[in-house]
């Protein structure tokens, strides 16, 4: 299966597979590759691996999926010797056991770093792609997948006079390599998002002055972040064959925790808040997890939304601040659910100002303050704490262009359309990984990670045995996909949010759920039956005979 590169393309090599993007997707990606024998470049645009964890760098930046679950299964040595040492990791742990996999699994040698991938052309003749580098080289690939992560497109709002601030401005998405100190100085940070409310509390501690531009209130849950003992490290290893099993197959986010089997409504008052004080107290995101419905049934949700209310209240001790800071406008875990370390408490400091930008939206900001109601907040330093253009963002930023010189970006401009999330009619041998249409974000990223790796691996070899050439998802199949997310999404409470799920932190960007919600297990079961039947819903093609020369 080695790729012929065809002269139009004036390609100087040639691979089986192009994989876009060294995170954790783009890393276990090529090692599976080179597992079955075949030959790949990784182009990353950073400067070293790890993906979301290398540019997510900004004060208090850590996983809210526990570190003994966000983590590699494919290698039980890995996960026997690596010790995390926190419930929930820090960003530079996380970091550092990326770079410990590409180590230990010797992935450097094909990977190029400080590269990005401009443009990805399939040609029909030679049913192989042109993938054009950022250095203006030119590679042709069987293959090419698109491990470019979800969250990886930081998103600068666009607010008047932004250009104009003199002071220097960070994104949380995009933060400097180098620490950033905030001591001594006035700072103001807009969005309270999961990266909002994580950095809040640390840039408090630093700072003369903070305030808070608040559009958006968000429902948040304590982490209850503490060391990892030895013991607890060891119960999870000593399990780690029946955790993993019941993450992949039945808790439908991909982590490992006691499931409900029960609604909120079917509990009295006293016993539903003795429950929801308990998952308080246990912290994390599996709060949501307390009921079976509370993603279903707004009544039911309300019970857990005024829980959360109730719990801002008794923390925050100035009530009109308690009161801008509980969510009432959204479901909760609507929104991505926020997970903290004293983010509401961080209020009650005298350094700490919240100011609402929902009742009056930020006006301009001018050199040296951020002008709200006609009253200049006046800082030193701003932070972007305003999210991604998720899910699609990264790909987008990419000319990809299939069959007949479509571009993806023509295809999806309506909203993302794919088969299982796993390719998209008309981008023949392009997959994605975590794609648009599969629980990807909803889930613990990298079970379905590994999971999509495992299912393309095993996908390339049936092509290799079967002598088959191109794969793409048929479009009846892909249309049927498309309104089975779609069906299974709006018989939720989640398309109620104003979300990045749906698009909606975009200006302009179509409004549709972009995540599959059926749950991992379900979603696996799905992918597998679909291999089974030989790919079924998938176009299978073989080499064109090459033409006998006219005698
Ligand atoms: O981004 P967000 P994030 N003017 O989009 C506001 C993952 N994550 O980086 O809600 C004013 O959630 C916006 O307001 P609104 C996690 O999946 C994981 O925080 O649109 N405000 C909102 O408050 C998470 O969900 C970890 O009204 C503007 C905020 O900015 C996802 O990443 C840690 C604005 C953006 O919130 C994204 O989180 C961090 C404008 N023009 C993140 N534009 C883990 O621990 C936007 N906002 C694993």
């Amino acid at each position: 299966m080695s790729a012929q590169s065809s002269p139009a393309h004036q390609a100087s090599e040639a691979f089986d597979v192009v994989i876009v993007g060294a995170g954790f997707a783009g890393m276990y990606m090529l090692h599976r590759l080179r597992g079955l024998g075949l030959s790949a470049r990784v182009y990353e645009q950073g400067g070293g691996v790890g993906g979301t964890w290398y540019w997510n760098r900004y004060p208090g930046a850590r996983c809210d999926v526990e570190s003994m679950q966000y983590s590699y299964s494919f290698s039980d040595e890995l996960q026997q010797e690596w010790d995390w040492s926190e419930r929930y990791a820090p960003q530079p742990e996380i970091l550092k056991y990326a770079n410990h996999v590409a180590d230990r699994f010797d992935l450097r040698r094909d990977i190029q770093f400080d590269t990005s991938v401009d443009r990805a052309e399939f040609d029909e003749r030679s049913n192989a792609w042109s993938v054009t580098t950022s250095d203006g080289r030119t590679v042709s690939a069987n293959f090419v997948v698109l491990a470019t992560g979800c969250l990886s497109n930081a998103r600068k709002p666009d607010i008047k006079g932004l250009d104009r601030f003199k002071g220097p401005v960070y994104h949380t998405g995009n933060w400097p390599h180098e620490p950033v100190d905030f001591t001594g100085l006035r700072v103001g940070i807009i969005g309270t998002g999961s990266s909002g409310i994580q950095s809040v509390p640390v840039i408090a501690e630093q700072a003369k002055h903070l305030t808070v531009f608040q559009r958006t209130p968000n429902y948040s849950i304590p982490a209850h972040n503490a060391a990892l003992t030895p013991a607890e490290r060891q119960k999870f290893r000593d399990n780690y064959p029946e955790i993993r099993r019941f993450a992949r197959w039945e808790a439908r986010n991909g982590i490992y925790t006691d499931l409900p089997d029960r609604g909120a409504l079917d509990d009295g008052d006293s016993e539903r808040r003795a429950k929801y004080e308990a998952r308080w107290a246990r912290g994390g995101l599996t709060f949501m997890s307390v009921y079976n419905n509370l993603g279903l049934d707004k009544a039911a949700n309300d019970t857990a939304a005024s829980f959360v209310r109730e719990k801002i209240a008794e923390t925050v001790k100035d009530p009109a601040t308690a009161k801008l800071l509980q969510p009432t406008t959204y479901p909760i875990g609507t929104k991505r659910i926020c997970i903290d370390t004293d983010y509401f408490d961080t209020f009650n400091r005298p350094n700490v100002s919240l100011v609402d930008i929902k009742a009056s939206p930020i006006e301009e900001i001018t050199e040296n303050a951020v002008r709200v109601a006609g009253h200049d907040h006046e800082i030193d330093t701003l932070v972007l704490a305003t999210g991604f253009d998720a899910m699609t963002g990264s790909v987008a930023r990419i000319d990809i262009r299939g069959r007949a010189g479509r571009t993806l970006n023509q295809k999806w401009a309506e909203g993302p359309k794919t088969y299982l999330g796993l390719m998209s009619a008309g981008f023949p041998n392009l997959f994605i990984i975590t794609g648009p249409g599969s629980p990807s974000v909803l889930s613990n990223m990298i079970v379905s990670i590994e999971q999509h790796v495992d299912w393309i691996a095993d996908c390339l070899v049936h092509m290799r045995e079967q002598g088959l050439a191109t794969m793409e998802a048929d479009v009846s199949a892909e249309e049927k996909w498309v309104a089975h997310v779609n069906e299974v999404a709006h018989g939720t409470l989640y398309p109620q949010a104003n979300s990045w799920y749906m698009g909606a932190n975009i200006p302009g960007k179509p409004r549709i759920f972009m995540p599959y919600i059926g749950g991992v297990g379900a979603y696996r079961q799905i992918c597998n039956d679909v291999a089974a039947k030989g790919y079924e819903g998938f176009v299978l093609g073989r080499a064109a005979q090459p033409r006998r020369a006219a005698s």
